[in-house]
C-alpha cells in the first residue's frame, strides 16, 4: 500500500534515535547584535525549517516538546529581535518547539499572567506539549547552554541580566523566563488571573510552587544570562498597587483562581510563518 508523505515523515520520526541532552550544535556565550533595519522577511529567510512557528529536529528525536509562550501588546520590534535570536537558539538545542504569542487586544490594564494562562490552555488544544516556557518579549538569552527544557522541578532561567549587573534581582525572583512541565503548571492551577498592571504575578507563581512542596531550580549564573532590550514603562502596565495584598492571599485562593477560572474571549488564533498568534480579549474584573 502506498504511503502518504506525512505517514512517511512520522515513521521516520519514530525510527530516529533520541537527541542528546547537550546538542553538538551548541556554541556557548554569544555577543548579541540588534540591527536597526532588521525585517520580518530577513528573519523568515534565516529560518527556512520553521513552519507556522513550529520546528522539530530532523536527525534525532527531541527529548521534549516545548511550547514557548510570549505575552504581548505593542512590542513588535522586541518580538522581531527575540524571534531572530530564539529560533536559531532553539534549533541548536535540538528541541521540538512551537512559539505562541498571546496578544492582549483591549487597551485596558495589561495582564501578563492571564495571557500566559490563555496561552497554556490554547496551546494544549493544538498539541500535547510536555514543557512550557513563559517568556517575556524583551529578554534575549545570551548562552545556548541555557536549555529551554523542563526539569523535575520548576526552573527559573533568568539568573542575571545585563541591566542588573547579571545578578538575581532578589532572592526568590521567579520572573522573566520560567519553565514548568505541563503537570507542574497544572498542579499549581497556573497563574492567578487577578494581577492587572505591573508586578506580583511572578511572586504569586513562586508561592504556588512552594505550596506544592516543589523547589525552584536555576542553571549556573555564568549560563543563565540575558540581554534586556531597553524600554520604558508601557502605558497600561502601571505598577499594580494591589499586588502586596494579593500576595498575602495566595494560599487561600490558589485553588479557585487560576487555570480553572480563566475566562476570556478568543478573538483569533492565526499561524504566522514564525509564530502562532493568539489574540484575546478579557475584561478587567478586579
Ligand atoms: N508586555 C507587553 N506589552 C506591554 C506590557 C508588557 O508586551 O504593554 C509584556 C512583555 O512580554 C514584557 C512583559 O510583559 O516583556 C513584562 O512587562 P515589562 O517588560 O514592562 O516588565 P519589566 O519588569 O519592565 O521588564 C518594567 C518597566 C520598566 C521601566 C524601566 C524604567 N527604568
Amino acid at each position: 500500500k502506498e504511503l502518504t508523505s506525512s505517514n512517511e515523515a512520522s515513521i521516520t520520526k519514530l525510527k530516529l534515535e533520541k537527541c542528546p541532552l547537550l546538542s553538538p550544535h551548541l556554541r556557548g556565550p554569544s555577543k548579541l547584535i540588534f540591527k536597526s533595519n532588521l525585517t520580518w522577511e530577513e528573519v523568515q529567510k534565516e529560518n527556512p525549517k520553521v513552519q507556522n512557528g513550529h520546528y522539530h529536529p530532523e536527525d534525532c528525536k527531541a527529548l521534549q516538546r516545548v511550547a514557548i509562550l510570549i505575552p504581548h501588546r505593542n512590542r513588535e520590534i522586541h518580538l522581531l529581535y527575540l524571534l531572530e535570536h530564539l529560533h536559531p537558539f532553539l534549533q541548536r538545542q535540538q528541541v521540538e518547539y512551537g512559539i505562541y504569542v498571546i496578544h492582549q487586544a483591549a487597551r485596558n490594564k495589561f495582564n501578563r499572567a492571564k495571557l500566559l494562562n490563555v496561552g497554556y490552555l490554547e496551546a494544549l488544544k493544538e498539541e500535547n506539549w510536555d514543557c512550557f516556557i513563559f517568556h517575556d518579549v524583551d529578554l534575549v538569552p545570551e548562552n545556548d547552554h541555557n536549555l529551554y527544557m523542563c526539569d523535575t522541578q520548576p526552573k527559573h532561567l533568568v539568573v542575571g541580566r545585563n541591566n542588573t549587573g547579571y545578578r538575581l534581582r532578589y532572592k526568590g525572583y521567579f520572573g522573566g523566563v520560567t519553565a514548568l512541565t505541563r503537570d507542574q503548571f497544572s498542579m499549581v492551577n497556573g497563574f492567578s488571573n487577578n494581577y492587572w498592571g505591573w508586578g506580583g504575578e511572578d511572586d504569586d507563581l513562586r508561592i504556588r510552587v512552594e505550596i506544592q512542596g516543589m523547589t525552584i531550580s536555576r542553571p549556573p549564573p555564568s549560563i543563565a544570562k540575558y540581554t534586556m532590550i531597553f524600554h520604558t514603562r508601557d502605558k497600561g502596565n502601571e505598577v499594580n498597587s494591589a499586588r502586596m495584598k494579593l500576595l498575602q492571599q495566595v494560599s487561600r485562593v490558589w485553588q479557585t483562581d487560576g487555570l480553572n477560572s480563566c475566562s476570556y474571549n478568543l478573538l483569533s488564533m492565526k499561524p504566522n510563518p514564525l509564530y502562532i498568534n493568539i489574540t484575546v480579549d478579557f475584561l478587567e474584573t478586579s
